[in-house]
């Protein structure tokens, strides 16, 4: 057995579970990854990619040295270079002055409505904040965001407008503490296996009944007390129905209601018809299943709703998550220990990334933008003139790119995110990323967005670097130093920093908003200055285990679950709804249902993963068919099939199973050679500004061994 030399606590790099790790490093190298049996998260538990996935940092098509690309780019005529031989390797210094050369050109040639940046979820809360701080305090800009945007922006725009808060409102493992629980929209086994685990005890062990509601027989059904196999966007038909029972059958907590929430009648007489049959009719569901999963979830001590990306990732979005807000508030299943309404977050980090302010309409803490106090207390904070800050909402990611074209955004930040495997109707991407003038990747990588860029700043990975994350259930804790980077690459916040002064040099503003810092621990404080839930989080009280915000003072224990006294809008507020079609219904043209997502061994557009051992264990792209619609169209397990929406066309093997349910295919967005996002619409929830990555109705046929072997070459494709 190789013995280390040291064992480092750290946090995992993939999902929001946020798994306590132990990496053993001998001589510069890790070598291994274990987890403690005492850890708080995951109790010595990991999933394949925690304990496996780490050495993408190792691969060998990981760029360590600045690139700038040889051939100057052209708006409109931007090409996709993965090849060295297009790329200039140069030093820090060259890199860096000639990306706030040309950032600064353009922003004094257009101003501030030309610049935008996506920050990164991966990355730690420092380097977010900081990357938010340096666009709207250098650039006055509040186009910010990050993939949060694609992921759950509609549910929280829905707890903002209901309760006023936008996390977790329990902790993951208080699952054990219900009764009765609903899974909806949230396949855990594979996208956040630990809490998954955690739902198997509550079930097996400690006697709580589980409701899934889902329109593909995810491997959680085998533990559900009731299974709805609803019809993709057919929620809140269902969850109304639901409502409409309890109210009917006089199942709801009065004095909950009363005490606690408004707009209780505007509510109720919304839900009059939503009758079970009306939603039966919509949504495919026995009408006797929603009135026991309606009786079941009411008259449960503590029930609690988990949700993920089936109910955000819609049209209706934002209604999606308001009918299953409702249905807590109606029960009063919220505000105590084993309740709740919970969002089950994504990435590492993309609780922490919003929490620091990576979104347009807000400063860190949820702050909005065009209140004039919350501007005038970053302006002190950023020492930047009364006035300076940009008043005006900022564009979506989404929206970012909508607006790429001469008079709009003309130059692009992108801190680790690739926006052209993971954003809707790729092509429309491509087109987008093609007219930008001037594009900077900072990442570990050069993926199918770096490929585009002018510039290339090598990032350092998770462990190389100090940092924080802040987890699902709002839980931050430390990410530690355990190598050192490999070859030139330095820490996003280091980057930043460097590249913010030589910034504000160029417009007579030297070290104005401050980037001297000696360690992230400083920007964190810096940060909980002016964030109320942040302030009384140090490094030094996380050290052995990390604290749940709100952590208002420096002797707070931190807040397992929230609401137990008040809501912070005071009241929660119902919504009434209405029944809204996804918009695009399956027709003659295309009959089927496309669904997207994700599988265990993935991680979303593969960067990370096809960099990894992981890349081995699910190599190539499949579509998920039921065994009656494949029979009806002639095709076989294993055979390759050409799926085609109005959008794109892909082809790939189709794989024969009823985990996907009569309808409905399943496409994983990671294979860049069978590119599900070149097939999904860009429609977007007009609230939440989310995509309907989840319904884009497609058609279904045979295609030969031929047509795949060539549509797989003509993808983009190739590893630096
Ligand atoms: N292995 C792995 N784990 C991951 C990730 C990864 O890439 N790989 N990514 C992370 C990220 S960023 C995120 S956001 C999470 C996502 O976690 P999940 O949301 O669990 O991931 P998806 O695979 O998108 O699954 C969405 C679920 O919604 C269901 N669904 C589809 N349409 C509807 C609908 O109309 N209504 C309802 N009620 N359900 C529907 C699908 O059948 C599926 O079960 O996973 C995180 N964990
Ligand atoms: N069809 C379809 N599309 C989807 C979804 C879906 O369900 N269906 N889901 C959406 C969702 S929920 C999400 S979250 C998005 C995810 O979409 P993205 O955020 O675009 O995808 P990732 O592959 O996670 O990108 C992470 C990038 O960060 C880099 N990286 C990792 N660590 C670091 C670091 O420390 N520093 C820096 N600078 N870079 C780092 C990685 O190399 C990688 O290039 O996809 C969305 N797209
Ligand atoms: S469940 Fe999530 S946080 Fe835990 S080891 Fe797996 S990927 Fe990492
Ligand atoms: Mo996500």
């Amino acid at each position: 057995m190789l013995k280390a030399d040291k064992v480092v606590p750290t946090t995992c790099p993939y999902c929001g579970v946020g798994c306590n790790l132990e990496l053993h490093v001998r001589d510069d190298f890790i070598f291994k990854v274990t987890s403690p049996f005492n850890s708080v998260v995951n109790h010595g538990n990991l999933c394949v990619k925690g304990r496996f996935g780490y050495d993408f940092i190792y691969n060998k098509d990981r760029i360590t040295v600045p690139l700038i690309r040889k051939q100057p780019q052209k708006p409109g005529q931007r090409t996709q270079a993965f090849d060295r031989s297009e790329w200039r390797e140069v030093s820090w210094e060259e890199a860096l002055e000639y990306t706030a050369d040309r950032l600064v050109e353009i922003y004094q040639r257009d101003g501030s409505k030309a610049m935008a940046v996506y920050c990164c979820a991966k990355a730690t809360n420092e380097d977010n904040y900081l990357l938010q701080k340096f666009f709207r305090a250098v650039f006055r800009t509040n186009n910010v965001d990050h993939c949060t945007r694609l992921c759950h922006a509609a549910s929280v725009v829905a707890l903002q407008m209901a309760i006023g808060s936008a996390a977790m409102s329990n902790t993951a493992a208080e699952v054990k503490d219900c009764d009765v629980f609903i899974l909806t929209g949230s396949n855990p086994t594979e996208n956040h296996p630990i809490i998954a685990l955690q739902m198997k005890a509550a079930v097996e062990k400690h006697g709580a009944k589980l409701i899934v509601v889902d329109p593909r027989r995810i491997e959680m059904v085998n533990y559900a007390s009731l299974y709805l196999p609803i019809r993709p966007g057919s929620d809140v038909p269902v969850f109304s129905a639901m409502a409409h029972v309890i109210l009917k059958e006089n199942l709801y907590n009065l004095r909950f209601i009363e005490e606690r929430t408004e707009n209780f009648e505007a509510f109720a007489s919304s839900m009059e018809k939503f009758t079970p049959e009306f939603a039966e009719q919509i949504s495919g569901v026995d009408r006797q299943l929603i009135i026991q999963a309606a009786r079941m979830y009411a008259t449960a001590r503590n029930g609690a709703i988990f949700w993920a990306l089936g109910i955000p990732e819609s049209t209706h979005g934002t209604a999606n998550a308001l009918s299953l807000i409702n249905l807590a508030l109606l029960t009063g299943h919220v505000g105590r220990k084993g309740t709740g309404l919970n969002p089950l977050r994504g990435q590492n980090n993309v609780q922490g990334a919003s929490d620091s302010g990576a979104m347009p309409w807000h400063y860190p803490g949820y702050q909005a933008v065009d209140i004039e106090e919350n501007a005038r207390r970053w302006e002190e904070a950023w020492h930047i003139e009364p006035g300076g800050l940009n008043r005006q909402r900022g564009l979506t990611t989404t929206e970012i790119l909508a607006a790429v074209h001469p008079g709009g955004v003309r130059a692009l930040y992108i801190m680790g995110e690739n926006p052209m495997m993971s954003e809707p109707n790729l092509n429309h991407t491509r087109k987008k990323m093609q007219e930008l003038e001037f594009l900077v990747a900072q990442d570990l990588f050069i993926n199918e967005s770096g490929a585009f860029a002018d510039v290339f700043l090598p990032a350092a990975s998770w462990a190389e670097k100090d940092g924080t994350f802040t987890n699902t259930d709002r839980r931050v804790q430390r990410v530690r130093q355990v190598i050192y980077p490999r070859g030139q690459s330095r820490p996003d916040w280091q980057i930043i920093c460097d590249l913010a002064k030589r910034v504000e040099s160029r417009l007579n503003r030297p070290n104005s908003a401050y980037w001297d810092y000696n360690h992230p621990s400083e920007v964190l404080e810096e940060m909980g200055r002016c964030v109320p839930d942040y302030a009384g989080i140090r490094y030094e009280r996380i050290e052995e285990m990390g604290l749940q915000t709100p952590v208002p003072t420096l002797d707070h224990p931190g807040t397992p679950y929230l609401y137990s006294e008040r809501f912070p809008r005071g009241r929660a507020k119902f919504h009434a709804l209405e029944y809204v079609p996804n918009a695009e219904m399956p027709d003659e043209d295309y009959p089927l249902v496309l669904s997207t997502g994700r599988v265990l061994e993935h991680w979303h557009g593969g960067t990370l993963t096809r960099h990894s051992w992981m890349d081995d264990l699910f190599p190539e792209a499949l579509m998920d068919i039921h065994p009656a619609d494949a029979a009806r169209l002639g095709i076989k397990d294993g055979s390759p099939v050409r799926v085609t929406s109005r959008r794109g066309a892909i082809v790939l093997r189709a794989k024969v199973t009823t985990k996907t349910n009569i309808g409905v295919v399943f496409i994983p967005f990671h294979f860049r050679e069978a590119a599900a996002n070149l097939l999904t619409t860009d429609a977007v929830d007009p609230q939440a500004k989310i995509p309907e990555y989840k319904a884009a109705v497609v058609r279904v046929t045979p295609a030969s061994e031929e047509e795949l072997a060539a549509d797989i070459d003509s993808q983009p494709r190739g590893r630096y």
